[in-house]
């Protein structure tokens, strides 16, 4: 028996700890892969241990919760990872939502609560985002055959994972949400650098992503003059830079951001002119006018640098999702109830995506940030605290034990 909520998120974070772990204190637990599917594993035996029921869905995300109800308000994030990411990424919030189940149980509360472990939230595997999430939803874009053609780090297709493992791209739309809300490690540094203990979330940002498949010639690096050559990665690097140009003069403008976070170059061997080159770009930002400006601008760079190169370009656009507010009444409750508690809170924009995206459009939705070590996610460096943890559960259970 856990004497002290920080015992049993320190045991729950330990549960978690080994899985997909890597050398360099980082970890990699991709989506629909091995290490995911371990985290799910455990994820079910700590909500057994606590008496709840576990149910699956058809795209193969995991639920707990305490007693039948018509409607739940959902607690959920995700358990997998970006490639070499860090431990708390999603986690954090899972851990939260177990910690409330407990709580509930010990105090006898009869808050319809269910925790949702969703699946490949990361686009780092297939290159779109909330895919679990999205999916039991139907809120994602790209349909079940463009979903099916996705291809993992590991080349094999999104279809083949789901049918090797009996789950659909078409599973039935999720019904008895009362409410949805996430915790989540901030993901940048406003909190930290502002001293303030958690962050109650406005909107999040929309991600759009591009592949692009560029094709030169390879040639022998020594005798091929330099005016005569077609060299796939020079051209990639321009992209990468007017990339980097249009995400700065959007800043300027809003909070949008651009990134080139893939780079394939080949064949990648010293003494050969590069002959193939791909890129993946992801596209950030809170405005609908921001985020077609910097797609186009980017599509246009990309055209333009390729033709003067005469390199050929192939464009695919591997995952879009509309930037979504929060719901303004849980907003207000949820920083009421941080105040309650003497908590420090502000309200702020979330750059990086989350699956409250999916829940958004449907159910009434909130996230609560929490503070991470210098700002820094995706990383093996990534940290925060257990008392940051409970910081914000406790800001969660003061919103839903004030409005039961
Ligand atoms: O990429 C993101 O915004 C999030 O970490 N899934
Ligand atoms: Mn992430
Ligand atoms: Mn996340």
């Amino acid at each position: 028996m856990e004497h002290s909520d920080l015992a049993y998120l320190g045991r729950l974070f330990d549960t978690f700890y080994e899985v997909g772990a890597l050398p360099d204190g980082g970890v990699t637990r991709l989506g629909y892969t091995e290490a995911e599917d371990e985290m799910h594993r455990r994820f079910t035996a700590l909500a057994k241990e606590l008496g709840c029921a576990v149910e699956t869905d058809l795209a193969g995300n995991t639920y707990a919760y305490l007693a039948p109800a018509d409607e739940y308000i959902l607690i959920g994030s995700h358990l997998d990872s970006v490639i070499e990411g860090g431990r708390y990424d999603g986690v954090a919030g899972v851990m939260a939502g177990l910690l409330l189940l407990k709580r509930a149980r010990d105090e006898r509360c009869l808050l319809p609560l269910k925790v949702a472990a969703f699946r490949c939230e990361e686009s780092s595997n297939f290159g779109c985002c909330t895919m679990g999430s999205g999916l039991v939803t139907h809120q994602l874009k790209e349909g079940p055959e463009q979903l099916a053609r996705l291809t993992g780090k590991n080349g094999v297709t999104l279809g083949d994972v789901f049918a090797r493992r009996g789950l659909s791209l078409t599973p039935p739309r999720i019904t008895g949400v009362r409410a949805y809300l996430e915790l989540h490690i901030e993901q940048g540094k406003v909190l930290e650098e502002t001293n303030t203990r958690v962050g109650v979330v406005s909107t999040i940002a929309g991600p759009r992503r591009w592949k692009l498949q560029l094709k030169g010639l390879a040639e022998h690096s020594g005798a091929t003059p330099m005016s005569m050559r077609q060299d796939a990665l020079c051209a990639a690097a321009e992209i990468v830079l007017a990339v980097e140009q249009i995400g700065r003069r959007e800043a300027a403008l809003c909070e949008s951001v651009a990134t080139v976070g893939v780079l394939q170059n080949s064949p990648n061997a010293l003494n050969v002119v590069p002959g193939a080159a791909e890129l993946g770009i992801d596209l950030r930002g809170s405005r609908l006018d921001s985020l077609d400006r910097m797609e186009q601008d980017t599509l246009s760079a990309a055209r333009e640098i390729c033709q003067r190169r005469n390199i050929s370009l192939t464009e695919s656009k591997l995952s879009e999702l509309d930037p979504v507010s929060m719901d303004p009444s849980l907003q207000q409750g949820l920083m009421a109830a941080a105040d309650r508690l003497g908590i420090s809170c502000r309200n702020m924009p979330s750059g990086a995506g989350h699956d409250a995206m999916a829940f958004a459009p449907l159910f009434p939705t909130g996230m609560v940030f929490i503070p991470c070590e210098k700002g820094i996610s995706h990383n093996p460096m990534e940290s925060t605290s257990l008392l940051s943890i409970l910081d914000g559960a406790d800001v969660l259970w003061a919103y839903l034990t004030a409005t039961r």
